[in-house]
């Protein structure tokens, strides 16, 4: 009988010198079973009573040590736990600081001009047209009614493409009209945004290469009141409600009559500043009524169908807008530029 309770005591005395909390919450249930008000150690001591004489010295010693080392233990423990926090909380780390700003990315101003000018045509029923950036010389040029010796056709001014001699970076976007024009049937009320290039000599005011959009509306009965009306409206939409347009006669292959489009400066209202340069006008972009002979050429009826087309450069509008002064840095990508546009503009 007494070997068995002293075997029952070394047994708790071997489990308090095992017990390794790690943590608050175990080293409170340590305390709890060993040290609590209803811990187990105390209903040892009323054992002793089961504990022959001769033995009850040895065993009241033996449950007094299983006591002392459960309270040793306990000390031990939550002094080397205090320890622990404390150099968790004098370490380098805050946990407390505001994190980093999130830095936001800005839209290019050549991403938010295009996407305005093609959201203010859409309203009034375009939609827009893709094509390709490597072309044929017939969409290019041909179709447009572009002769064989026109300048433009000059290797000097127009990249070809060294192992194809038909094929060549689109000069302007007027190949995807052309691509349209020979599938579908009118009514066609299109805008072709994109990318185009030419072998110009870099400069502030010249790129091999920058964007464009250009206009196309063919149906029956189309005029130049038409035309008239609806560049009007983008007008004034883009620069502003008080915005005066003016067309002058001009010359391009593809259109005939041709004209060039000036807004009244949005900087001085025609008083005349260094934008508009004295004259109170700015030249935005080229028009005109589509040639017969290129609707002929992408296999549209001229005699039932007439047209008007538009074109003009993107980076010329975001350089007016923004009061930009040299072309190249659109293509730069420089973060100190980039960063002075908005994220939130579309
Ligand atoms: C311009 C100016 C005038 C134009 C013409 C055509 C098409 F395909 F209908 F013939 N597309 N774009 C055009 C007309 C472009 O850019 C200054």
């Amino acid at each position: 009988m007494s070997a068995e309770i002293f075997d029952k005591v070394k047994t708790v005395l071997e489990k308090i010198k095992m017990a390794a909390p790690s943590d608050a919450e175990q080293l409170e249930q340590f305390r709890i079973r060993y040290l609590g008000t209803k811990n187990i150690i105390k209903p040892l001591f009323g054992e002793i009573r089961n504990v022959a004489n001769e033995r009850k010295k040895e065993f009241g010693q033996l449950v007094n040590e299983v006591k002392q080392t459960a309270e040793s233990k306990f000390q031990d423990l939550k002094t080397q736990l205090e320890a622990a926090n404390e150099s968790a909380e004098s370490s380098d780390l805050d946990w407390s600081a505001p994190a980093e700003p999130i830095v936001m990315g800005s839209r290019h101003p050549i991403a938010i001009v295009w996407n305005r000018i093609v959201e203010i045509f859409s309203r009034i029923g375009f939609t827009v047209a893709e094509g390709r950036e490597i072309e044929d010389d017939w969409h290019n040029f041909t179709a447009m009614n572009t002769p064989e010796d026109h300048p433009a056709r000059d290797m000097q001014d127009t990249f070809y493409l060294l192992n194809d001699p038909e094929m060549l970076l689109r000069t302007h976007t007027s190949s995807v009209q052309a691509r349209t024009m020979t599938k579908l049937e009118p009514p066609i009320r299109i805008i072709a945004p994109g990318r185009v290039y030419r072998n110009e000599t870099i400069s502030a005011r010249a790129h091999c290469q920058f964007h464009q959009v250009e206009g196309l509306y063919v149906a029956e009965n189309v005029s130049f009141a038409d035309l008239k009306q609806t560049l009007y409206y983008f007008a004034r939409e883009l620069y502003g409600d008080s915005t005066k347009i003016r067309l002058r006669p001009s010359y391009f292959p593809f259109t005939e009559p041709s004209a060039e489009m000036d807004i009244s400066c949005f900087v001085c209202h025609t008083e005349g500043c260094n934008i508009c340069k004295y004259t109170g006008w700015v030249e935005i972009l080229g028009c005109g009524m589509v040639d017969p002979q290129v609707l002929e050429n992408c296999g549209i009826d001229s005699k039932k169908y007439t047209g008007f087309a538009f074109g003009m450069g993107i980076e010329r509008q975001a350089m007016l807008r923004y009061r930009i002064n040299d072309i190249r840095l659109f293509f730069e990508n420089d973060v100190r530029f980039l960063k002075q546009f908005s994220a939130a503009d579309r």
